[in-house]
């Protein structure tokens, strides 16, 4: 009798102390007016537009209380785009919509989205980012302490340049190619026989327009908003690599937020991620990612077509077949050896594996 008093006398204790932590916990909370978000991009780009909708559906679904601040062109890193993971990680920017790339010198197995033509449809890059590989990347990224908390998506990357179109690793020879500054990309360019310069996006069109370098890679949100057609006539369609975007926060300010906050947030973080994915993807994936944007998120006006836009300003476009492909893969063999034991063999497999689900 007694032993079960005191049980329940426990019991009790132990409601009230939770109830009452949950109303300190909540009273003590108080946002900071406002809470700075690192972009990389500018406001028009598919990336850009999916950084402000996260920054207003924060707002809309915590009545106000959570205020966000995009920060485009890495304003807050000075233009350095590769920082940052440790910007976020230590807390001097609260929250981030980001490329994998620009993280994956400081979280090494980021740059399984890189590895050449390893991943090259959108159905590989979903099954790896809600698969057995993917859950391992985040584990990886959260290490340093960072929140992850959706998916999004720059795009697969395209090659453009100035000087001839690219059908076979041969084109590539004495090219000069502006990349992010990541080594794999190096690699890469390096083992096809190119030239390959790093810089970061904010230096990157200054480049483009004095013919420092003769072509670059990027996806097709960045190439429309920078009309590439200007300084590059070709462009090759060779999806070599995707870059997934991450919707984050720093994880000591995220265990701050009281738990109906966090849901907020992450709820709008996995609809941005959402929408932004549908406006990467537009054109690229049939009519899904169009009727995404029409019927889920009632966009009334249809996003450009990208490469009809790029040939009527006189791009040519090449589309490499499946053969030509393999040969960039084939030429790009060392890369594998090299990078796999950098991101880690088990994700690499895992990945493997997912793909084939
Ligand atoms: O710098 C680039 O090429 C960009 C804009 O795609 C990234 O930030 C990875």
């Amino acid at each position: 009798m007694k032993g079960k008093r005191i049980v329940q006398a426990v019991m009790i204790l132990a409601v009230l102390l939770m109830t009452a932590g949950q109303v300190f916990g909540q009273a003590a909370f108080k946002p900071k007016a406002e809470y700075t978000m690192q972009v990389n991009v500018g406001p028009a780009y598919d990336w850009g537009v999916g950084a402000q909708k996260w920054a207003d559906l924060v707002k809309e679904k915590t009545g106000g209380k959570i205020i966000i601040k995009p920060y485009f062109g890495s304003s807050l890193l000075a233009g350095k785009q590769t920082n940052w993971y440790q910007a976020v990680a230590d807390g001097s920017i609260d929250f981030v919509v980001e490329s994998t790339i620009n993280a994956s010198s400081v979280v090494k197995s980021l740059n399984l989205f890189s590895l050449p033509f390893f991943i090259g449809s959108y159905d590989n890059v979903d099954k790896i980012e809600s698969g057995k590989a993917g859950q391992m990347i985040i584990n990886e990224f959260e290490k340093g302490g960072i929140k992850f908390l959706a998916w999004g998506e720059n795009g697969f990357r395209q090659v453009t340049n100035s000087k001839r179109p690219i059908k076979t690793p041969q084109d590539m020879a004495g090219l000069k190619f502006r990349v992010v500054g990541s080594p794999i990309f190096i690699d890469i360019f390096k083992q096809l026989g190119a030239d390959a310069v790093s810089m970061n996006w904010a230096d990157a069109v200054t480049a483009f327009q004095q013919g420092v370098v003769d072509g670059q890679e990027n996806p097709k949100s960045v190439l429309t908003v920078v009309k590439i057609w200007e300084y590059h006539k070709y462009m090759t369609n060779w999806y070599y690599a995707i870059d997934p975007l991450i919707f984050g926060v720093n994880a000591d300010l995220w265990k701050k937020f009281p738990a109906d906050i966090q849901k907020a947030i992450l709820d709008a973080a996995v609809e941005a991620g959402e929408y932004e994915k549908a406006l990467a993807r537009a054109y690229l994936d049939g009519t899904k990612s169009l009727d995404i944007l029409k019927n889920k998120f009632k966009v009334a006006e249809a996003p450009i077509e990208p490469f009809g836009l790029a040939v009527s300003k006189g791009m040519v476009i090449t589309d490499l077949t499946k053969e030509q492909m393999q040969a960039f893969k084939d030429a790009t063999k060392p890369v594998y050896d090299k990078w796999i034991p950098t991101i880690g063999k088990t994700i690499y497999e895992a990945a493997i594996e997912d793909m084939k689900k």
